[in-house]
């Protein structure tokens, strides 16, 4: 059986039938998960698992992802590993997410002036939502933070230079 057939066929069902039926799933549609359809039994709380996100830079200036998913209004576990060698005033990573709306050049631009605070910008404090440490080759964060809106938040290196390339999503749903 195809899910997605499936999906979209109670979709249209429940829209179809919006007065002439007390179904109790009434919002199938919503699932973040598209590993468990395979598991016969023990049903995982899957909401332990689920907002915990990783996600590698290189040498070679890029992360390893340019789209991260995580479920609104539950805690975010993020973790940034630099698989790298080159030290972090080489080749410095980190992560920064930024509120909708953000410009993430001008952004960019304000954090290469920031160099004293690991190119987070003080007077762009608004403008973040979370950011990690700034690392080196073989060094790793983890942060944690909540997003309760749903959205598209913009993700970046602010290193200097590096939002050319690295740069990605974070959908919240
Ligand atoms: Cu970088």
């Amino acid at each position: 059986m195809n899910t997605k057939t499936k999906i979209s066929l109670v979709a249209l069902m429940g829209l179809l039938t919006i007065t002439s039926c007390g179904k109790k799933e009434t919002a199938p549609v919503e699932q973040p998960t598209e590993v468990n359809n395979t598991e016969s039994e023990g049903v995982q709380p899957e909401a332990t698992v689920e907002n915990v996100l990783v996600i590698e830079g290189n040498d070679q200036m890029q992360f390893n992802k340019n789209e991260l998913k995580a479920v609104a209004g539950k805690p975010i576990k993020l973790t940034l590993k630099h698989v790298g060698k080159i030290p972090k005033e080489a080749m410095g990573h980190n992560l920064v997410i930024l509120q909708e709306g953000t410009d993430e050049a001008a952004f960019a631009l304000k954090a290469n002036e920031a160099k004293a605070s690991d190119y987070i910008p003080a007077s762009e404090k608004a403008s973040i939502i979370a950011h990690t440490k700034l690392l080196g080759g073989g060094e790793e964060d983890t942060i944690e933070f909540t997003i309760d809106k749903k959205g598209t938040y913009k993700f970046i290196c602010s290193f200097p230079g590096h939002v050319a390339l690295m740069k990605g999503v974070l959908i919240v749903e």
